[in-house]
């Protein structure tokens, strides 16, 4: 898989060097292409940025410079039959990012990333791009970022440890929150008694029956009580006798978590 990024701030993308990233691009799984943005101006001072027609608040990212970043991206390919990559950019204005979306980008050979800076990047470019390949504008959630490179880092990461041979245990990869529309039961090592917490006695117990009906058990509390939205979304086919009593018993907390 190939990706392409468009930043005027490359090192913000220097954590994909690490880790099972890292590890991935060494073993030529993912193939990352970091591309500053300011290499594409042609003035002296190499400016990305210009004030907003109509006024305002804050400068908007100008066209030109991200009209030929896009079309260097674009001059790598094909790319695995793919003649233009998917261009991903990073909005507030985007569609949420989910785990359902992850596992459709990492069905693609090629994205591309284009980090907004300022107040964002003139449309027109948005325009533009969508008469040569598809554009997804997503938002990683309702809370406001400087730019789209953290968000860059969180869907890479999402995707990448989609793809085969990424995350060495396959089970890590379906045994997760938000894989099955339930958050994750709470895990524990040694020492099986620590400053005064003990271990839940049923995990001590090897008797595995009962370890995976507490497990779901807590899933299933933890998810009632912080993301009732989700629970909202489960399909009640999935949900036996004894989750359903779970559920019942299982209501959001009246108090909210953070006083407002
Ligand atoms: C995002 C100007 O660039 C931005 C600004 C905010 C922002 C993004 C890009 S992406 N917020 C989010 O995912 O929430």
């Amino acid at each position: 898989m190939r990706l392409d990024v468009v930043t005027i701030f490359p090192a913000y993308l220097e954590p994909l060097g690490l880790s099972l990233i890292g590890k991935a691009r060494e073993q030529r799984l993912l193939d990352i292409h970091v591309h500053d943005l300011r290499d594409f101006t042609d003035d002296r001072h190499r400016s990305v940025d210009d004030t907003p027609y109509g006024g305002g608040a804050g400068m908007v990212m100008r066209p030109e410079p991200w009209g030929r970043a896009l079309e260097a991206v674009c001059a790598a390919g094909p790319v695995d039959g793919a003649p233009a990559p998917l261009l991903v950019v990073p909005s507030p204005a985007g569609v949420p990012f989910t785990q359902k979306l992850a596992r459709d980008l990492v069905t693609r050979p090629w994205l591309a990333f284009a980090c907004g800076r300022y107040e964002g990047i003139d449309e027109r470019v948005l325009i533009e791009a969508r008469r040569q390949m598809p554009v997804l504008e997503l938002s990683l959630g309702d809370f406001v970022l400087n730019g789209g490179e953290v968000a860059v880092l969180a869907v890479v990461e999402a995707v990448a440890r989609l793809l085969p041979g990424v995350v060495g245990n396959a089970g890590s990869l379906v045994e997760e929150s938000h894989e099955d529309g339930l958050l994750e039961y709470p895990v524990f090592t040694k020492p099986a008694s620590w400053r005064g917490h003990e271990v839940p006695e049923v995990l001590l117990s090897g008797h595995h029956q009962r370890i995976v009906r507490w497990r779901r058990d807590e899933r299933l509390r933890r998810t009632a009580q912080v993301r009732p939205d989700l629970v909202a979304r489960l399909d009640p086919a999935t949900l036996d006798d004894a989750d359903r009593a779970v559920l019942a018993d299982s209501f959001p907390p009246d108090t909210p978590p953070v006083a407002d």
